[in-house]
């Protein structure tokens, strides 16, 4: 299935004449904040985030799997998956994909395809979580930092083959998140882990193209339960920090314990230029992978104040951190529920943009505690769904992307062409 132009359109022209009241009313009321509203829709409109792969089908947990239907069994249906939600947002022209789940036939058909739905290939990402059917050795007991050398010899050579396949693709980057850790106290030594795992990570390291990146991810547990090699950011940061300029640390905002401060993290990697990029998501508990945005709005907005506070950095621009989504859907239908996130993103950057730095630096230095609140609140409580709405339209997207979606029922017609029991690779 393909949306037209006159589709969206004709769903604009619908929309134009609410939108126009809802836009002025709010545009009238931030120039008189002396906010300039055209280099902030110019803002949103550049911005783009990277859909995975893997989340356009649905996930389901350890306990079972419900298919939504109509879900792309392939990769060149991922990419059309992709090439519509973006034709409807125009802020989600790229795909992060998984190797081996992901690994094109057709690299020529592929990257024309991507080039059609006019779709980059954002960074790919590496599995050493899970044993594949043609697999040597077993990933059981870790892989980067096993006690055998063969096995970590084939870790690193699974990741310099992603990099090979990214190299293909255009990807700049590779992501390296890690299940390797310990069940058991007493199972692991924790240091020999640490100093395997980088030595390993260095191998890989010295396989990058200078032009790319390498992006470490954290995570406090799980599968792992007693202890993980890289469980928080500090860790990671010790490892790009000993590996060089192109290794750098990637946020997943479900990879923290509950009520770990995230933006003040974020904050510290700006300081010290060693911020990769995000994995998009939210939770309650733990590693939930639910909607970005649905349970802590304000945390994400707190996440973009940090990041705008620094948006004209010379030695972390903001245009080169990696904007990505990492989620799982069980019950919702996985397009919809990517539509809302990328829309929570843009609602939490397009609030920070308007939060008034000068007000909040002089409450800061004035020590004017209940002042630097109302600064940030005042940001946070305006509805700024025109602005972001003003920016699809200019783009060519639709107005509601959500609303279009349904109004074309979207996913009746992917069922239809693929039929109800289709199932991704790697779900
Ligand atoms: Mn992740």
């Amino acid at each position: 299935m393909k949306i037209s132009e006159e589709q969206l359109k004709s769903h604009n022209k619908k929309e134009s004449e609410v939108h126009s009241r809802h836009f002025d009313e709010i545009a009238g009321r931030l120039d008189k904040n002396n906010l300039n509203i055209e280099s902030l829709i110019q803002q949103l409109e550049q911005f783009q985030v990277t859909i995975p792969s893997w989340a356009l089908g649905a996930g389901g947990t350890r306990f079972g799997r419900f298919s939504i239907g109509g879900e792309p069994a392939t990769l060149g249906e991922k990419l059309d998956d992709v090439g519509l939600i973006h034709a409807m947002n125009r802020t989600s022209g790229a795909i992060s994909l998984h190797i081996p789940w992901d690994i094109p036939d057709d690299m020529v058909a592929i990257r024309e395809k991507a080039d059609e739905l006019d779709i980059t290939f954002d960074a790919v990402n590496s599995n050493t979580f899970q044993d594949q059917k043609d697999q040597e050795y077993s990933y059981k007991y870790g892989s980067l930092c096993h006690t055998d050398k063969k096995i970590r010899v084939q870790a690193v050579e699974h990741n310099v083959q992603v990099i090979r396949y990214g190299e293909q693709l255009g990807s700049k980057a590779i992501t390296v998140w890690l299940a390797d850790g310990s069940n058991f106290p007493g199972q692991q030594n924790f240091r020999k882990a640490f100093e395997r795992t980088r030595d390993s990570l260095e191998k890989i390291y010295l396989e990058l193209p200078s032009d790319w990146k390498m992006l470490i991810e954290y995570k406090p547990y799980e599968p792992n339960f007693y202890s993980m090699v890289i469980p928080d950011w500090g860790t990671s940061f010790l490892l790009v920090s000993k590996l060089g300029d192109k290794a750098e640390t990637l946020v997943d905002l479900g990879h923290h314990l509950p009520n770990t401060n995230i933006e003040q993290i974020v904050a510290t990697l700006l300081l010290e230029h060693k911020l990769g990029g995000f994995h998009f998501n939210d939770s309650k508990y733990g590693d939930d992978d639910l909607t970005t945005g649905s349970v802590k709005p304000y945390q994400l907005f707190l996440i973009f104040n940090e990041l705008v506070e620094n948006i004209d950095h010379p030695d972390q621009p903001f245009s080169q951190i990696a904007w990505m989504i990492d989620a799982s859907h069980n019950v919702k239908d996985p397009l919809e529920d990517l539509l809302q996130s990328v829309e929570a993103i843009q609602i939490a950057f397009a609030r920070a943009l308007l939060v008034d730095r000068e007000q909040l630096e002089h409450a800061r230095n004035a020590n004017d505690v209940s002042l630097a609140q109302e600064v940030m609140q005042d940001a946070f409580r305006t509805d700024v769904r025109p602005l972001v709405a003003e920016s699809r339209i200019r783009s060519g997207a639709a107005a509601h992307p959500l609303k279009l979606y349904r109004q074309l029922e979207v996913r009746k017609n992917l069922i239809k062409e693929r039929g109800t029991e289709t199932q991704a690779t790697g779900l």
